[in-house]
């Protein structure tokens, strides 16, 4: 994998690059779809692929593991195969699901030992065997196995907590060299910063990751209840310690203002449910701020769901159809819903790369960053 850097914006600490991996370059700042189950959720590859367009998306290990289960990835030749996406995959570790969605989680020096969320039955991960279902899976980017500690956590808990994910990083760069990739390209392997809102334990964490020398670097462990303020000053931590020359990548964040303002921090990759999870809910994302379709107000609003149009359906239906949709439970709602938002959150993190490559960046999320936060 290789990172070129095109350009700094001259205000803030943004950047502009490309990554080139396995299945294409990356143009960065990104946003990457989620793809939990492979599948992002409500929208065909055809759609992702033509309308929305994003260089990569996520899936995840725990759920894949769970369902369709790895030997059925193997069988089919690997993620990209299976689902019918031949750009870029970046799969999470399962670091952070295990926490979140599994009740009865054990976590020890060894691994986590879990309760699936689907059946009741109990399964153990640990650094080694993580990076062998992400050998079997076969993204292109592989995230090493971390604890995502929570929030508030007590400093005790959060200087162990990092310390065990510093030495299952070891694990996993250990075994990664003995387990061979198994479709005919590299994967990268992406270590994690944790620690926490601790600035000490940041820096130790960053300078930790930093000294692996990997192709890509993560900051995990936040947007996990704190307020934005703590996020952000994490963010500027660790940008400033992790190598300028390889990609940063925020795992889980966020709205959109907290997408422009990390990428002012130096961040270059982003990933969150939020625009796909809202969407089937209802809340739609615009460059002049939140709306929630279901809202009364919208019953007879014939104007465009989105007049700046960035997807098909964005001026194909009106603001009373999609409402319409939403209060009769159809799919197409959710559907329609999905592709708004998705197409939203791509054009802009396009939108600040231009920004960034022109050299006006911080003008221009200085300007955006009230109107998205905005309530229509
Ligand atoms: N670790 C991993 N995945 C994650 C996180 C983390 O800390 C987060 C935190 N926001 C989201 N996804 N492995």
């Amino acid at each position: 994998m290789k990172f070129e850097l095109q350009a700094n914006d001259p205000a803030s600490k943004a950047r502009a690059g490309k990554i080139s991996a396995g299945h294409g370059v990356i143009e960065t700042p990104i946003f990457m779809p989620v793809g939990t189950v492979a599948s992002v959720k409500g929208v065909h590859q055809r759609e992702l692929r033509e309308d929305i367009n994003p260089d990569i998306i996520l899936g995840n290990t725990y759920h894949l593991y769970l369902r369709p289960q790895t030997e059925i990835l193997e069988k089919a030749g690997g993620l990209h195969k299976f689902m019918g996406w031949e750009r870029n995959i970046l799969t999470d570790s399962g670091g952070y699901q295990v926490y979140s969605l599994s009740a009865n989680r054990k976590i020890k020096e060894e691994g986590v030992k879990f309760k699936s969320h689907i059946d009741g039955s109990y399964h153990f991960f640990s650094p080694e065997s993580v990076m062998e279902i992400q050998r079997s899976i076969g993204a292109d980017i592989i995230m090493a196995f971390d604890e995502c500690t929570p929030y508030p956590c007590d400093y005790r808990y959060a200087q162990r907590s990092m310390h065990m994910t510093h030495r299952w990083l070891d694990r996993c760069v250990e075994h990664l060299k003995k387990v061979p990739a198994k479709y005919g390209y590299e994967q990268s392997l992406f270590p994690i910063v944790q620690g926490s809102v601790y600035k000490d334990l940041r820096e130790q964490s960053a300078e930790y990751i930093a000294g692996v020398g990997a192709d890509g670097n993560a900051i995990g462990g936040l947007s996990v209840g704190e307020p934005a303020e703590e996020m952000y000053a994490m963010t500027e931590v660790v940008c400033k310690i992790l190598p300028e020359d390889k990609p940063r990548y925020l795992m889980g964040v966020g709205t959109p203002v907290n997408i422009l303002e990390n990428i002012a921090l130096g961040v270059d990759m982003f990933d969150c449910v939020m625009p796909t999870r809202n969407a089937r809910n209802g809340m739609l994302f615009t460059a002049n701020g939140i709306i929630n379709i279901k809202n009364k107000k919208w019953e007879d609003d014939f104007s465009p769901v989105d007049e700046m149009g960035v997807t098909f359906v964005d001026t194909q239906y009106s603001r009373a159809y999609l409402r319409h949709l939403f209060a009769a439970n159809e799919y197409l709602g959710k559907q329609i819903a999905t592709i708004h938002n998705l197409g939203f959150y791509l054009w802009l993190v396009r939108e600040a790369r231009k920004h960034i490559l022109a050299g006006d960046f911080y003008a221009w999320k200085n300007a955006m960053v009230p109107k998205l936060g905005h309530r229509l």
